[in-house]
């Protein structure tokens, strides 16, 4: 049985428009020339990659799914996704600073007002600027319906309290997303509001750089917001519809993180065989050793499956349908993908593969949170149903076991 069985048929195609190849051009070049160069460095450092995001703003490959009404370029999420695998392939660090614009700004073309668009929108494409995506509480991941930063109405105006962690971009910040309880007297999922809120309103409180395993140039921080006053108008969609609008804006964005996954393990999969061809052991490159050539070839098998199943989900929402399915899958297997790659080319290259003075120790580290942000297993495991082949995902695989037997009686009633 199809999930997707309402879009008008185009035929099946793998191969790319004359626009869409230029837009992966366009992106694999600026991958090359701007980020390649200088991901180590920002690695080392863990300076904001500034210079990188102000040059992808000039040649118009930030904010890429902001409409053409709001200045955009009004990208479609296929082409998204082969700019965001481009962009990943030099530095996933760069790609997630540069995405979670993207993440801050669905909710708002999921559910803001012709106005809210026009200005948090239209600011993005006038200058180079980042917004971040506040849903994440130390108490409240997985579980976004346990928030507990609260929204109160006074006159017109909203009052928020509560803090956020992990928030990605937010030391640097011209606005965010707020998801916050409005109504914690409502049930769970009806009780939450979604907020856009300048960065300078009084109250907002940015915490300190966390100092993360990988993706170091990336900027994650904690807000705290006390008494933080919002006006009515930025209230996005209807007061009460927080939780739908947080979680429409996953169906535009996981698609985009599996594809920085798949951009990772291409790398790594490139990385691994380059090298693979140059060192010898026993007289020969150790390509030719079948152990190495077949690790090489699952790489690449897990590359195309993955980047099949990001395209799949990103057709489906230009298709007009519901991707939540596909978009879940495509993340939970496109960043198994990046975690098993980055392991296997570190093992191609040795003990040179510990080593900072080559490309695949930062694969290693900056793969393992592609399988924790945009949520964990769990929050799949009510689209996923399929298993994974990996020995680190016991206990998901049963919760995916689970869900494919919920699955299977609704998609087979007897
Ligand atoms: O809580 C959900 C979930 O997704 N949890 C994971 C949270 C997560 O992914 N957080 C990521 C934070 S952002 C981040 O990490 C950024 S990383 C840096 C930037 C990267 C570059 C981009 C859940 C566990 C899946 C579900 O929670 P539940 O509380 O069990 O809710 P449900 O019963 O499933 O749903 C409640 C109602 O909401 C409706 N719903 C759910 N999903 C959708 C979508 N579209 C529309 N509506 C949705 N996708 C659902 O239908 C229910 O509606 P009812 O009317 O109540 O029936
Ligand atoms: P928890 O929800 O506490 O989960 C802990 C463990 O328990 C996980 O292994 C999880 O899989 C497991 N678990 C949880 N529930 C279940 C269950 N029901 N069944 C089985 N196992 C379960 N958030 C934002 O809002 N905006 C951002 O910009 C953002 N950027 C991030 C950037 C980084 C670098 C990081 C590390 C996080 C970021 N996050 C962001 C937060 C991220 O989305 C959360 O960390 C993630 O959703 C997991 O939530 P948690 O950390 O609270 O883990």
């Amino acid at each position: 049985r199809r999930l997707a069985t309402t879009a008008e048929s185009t035929g099946l195609s793998f191969s790319l428009t004359e626009e869409q190849a230029g837009i992966q051009d366009l992106a694999r070049k600026f991958s090359r020339e701007h980020i390649v160069p200088v991901a180590a460095e920002y690695d080392r450092t863990m300076e904001y990659p500034w210079p990188v995001i102000k040059a992808a703003h000039q040649v118009g490959l930030l904010n890429t799914h902001i409409p053409e009404a709001y200045g955009g370029p009004g990208l479609g999420l296929f082409e998204c996704a082969l700019i965001s695998e481009e962009l990943a392939y030099g530095c996933t660090g760069i790609q997630t600073a540069i995405e979670a614009n993207g993440l801050a700004e669905a909710p708002v073309i999921v559910a803001g007002s012709e106005e809210t668009k026009k200005k948090y929108l239209g600011r993005m494409t006038e200058e180079p600027l980042v917004a971040a995506y506040c849903v994440t509480e130390p108490g409240a991941g997985s579980d976004v319906a346990a928030i507990k930063t609260r929204a109160e109405k006074k006159g017109d105006k909203w009052i928020l309290n509560g803090s956020k962690m992990w928030i990605t971009n937010s030391g640097h910040a011209n606005w965010f997303f707020v998801l916050a309880k409005s109504d914690p007297s409502a049930k769970a999922h009806g009780s939450m509001t979604g907020f856009v809120v300048d960065a300078n309103t009084p109250g907002i409180i940015v915490g300190k750089k966390e100092i993360n395993m990988g993706q170091r140039c990336s900027d994650t921080r904690m807000v705290t917001f006390e008494n933080v006053e919002v006006p009515e108008e930025n209230v996005l969609g209807s007061v009460g519809e927080g939780f739908k609008v947080a979680m429409k804006a996953f169906d535009i964005t996981r698609p985009l993180v599996a594809s920085g996954a798949v951009g990772l393990a291409q790398r790594a999969l490139e990385e691994a065989t380059k090298y693979a061809q140059e060192r010898k052991t026993m007289g020969v490159p150790i390509i030719q050793h079948q152990a190495v050539a077949f690790m090489l070839a699952d790489m690449a098998i897990q590359v195309e499956a993955s980047r099949a199943l990001v395209w799949k989900a990103a057709w489906a929402k230009d298709a007009g349908l519901k991707n939540t399915f596909y978009a879940s899958m495509a993340k939970t297997l496109a960043s198994r993908t990046a975690v098993e790659n980055a392991d296997k080319a570190v093992q191609i290259f040795g003990g040179a593969g510990f080593n900072t003075e080559y490309p695949v120790e930062k694969l290693y580290r900056d793969a393992k949170i592609f399988e924790l942000y945009e949520g964990t297993y769990p929050a799949y495991a009510r689209c996923c149903c399929f298993t994974l082949s990996s020995e680190h995902l016991t206990g998901t695989s049963q919760i995916q076991r689970l869900i494919i037997s919920r699955q299977l009686s609704s998609l087979y009633p007897s």
